[in-house]
């Protein structure tokens, strides 16, 4: 049968970390989700239409990708499309106290697994709030983001 997990997160905007784990979970099963969660209580810099269009764009070379909006639950996604697993990135010990809580939660709700890889060194201090932050402040990114996404937020940060 068809092995399937889901990526979920913010992704605004998607950076060269949540691309790393995109494409090593993309390796380990035959279909991937990412889930680019719906806050209606936070707006983002990015619309959600915006976000999933970067993040098809940098991940269509993997093939077995595919990117969908989803609001209210992680596990009614998962229940929905029948995915056992949820695949996170673990940058840090400060990222395990939250993960794992959400983890145990989404597992006592439904059981569904979360699998945790850790992230590549590189990127381990990397998140879409400090791109943000130093992009906004004229700090080179281009080393952190892919570039379609780089240059959506150049074009975003000039405008506003
Ligand atoms: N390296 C590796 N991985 C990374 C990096 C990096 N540099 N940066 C981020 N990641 C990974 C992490 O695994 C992270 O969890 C994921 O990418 C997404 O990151 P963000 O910042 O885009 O997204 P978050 O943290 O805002 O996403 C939170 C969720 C949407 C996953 C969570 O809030 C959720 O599941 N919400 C749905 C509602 C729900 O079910 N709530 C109950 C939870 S128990």
């Amino acid at each position: 049968h068809v092995r399937r997990a889901v990526c979920p997160g913010s992704f605004d905007p998607i950076t060269n970390g949540h691309l790393d784990i995109i494409a090593r979970a993309s390796r380990l099963y035959d279909e991937v989700y990412v889930a680019v969660m719906i806050n209606q209580s936070k707006k983002g810099l990015f619309e959600i239409e915006e976000r999933i269009d970067l993040i098809r764009r940098v991940t269509a070379e993997y093939g077995n990708v595919r990117v969908e909006a989803f609001h209210g639950l992680l596990v009614d996604f998962c229940k929905q499309r029948d995915i056992p697993a949820i695949v996170k990135g673990l940058r840090a010990v400060s990222d395990f106290d939250y993960e794992l809580q959400m983890a145990q939660m989404n597992n006592g709700l439904s059981g569904v697994e979360t699998l945790f890889v850790p992230t590549n060194p590189t990127y381990s201090f990397l998140s879409s709030s400090l791109v943000k932050e130093v992009a906004a402040w004229g700090g080179d990114v281009a080393h952190l983001v892919p570039p379609e996404v780089l240059t959506a937020l150049t074009e975003r940060l000039r405008r506003d």
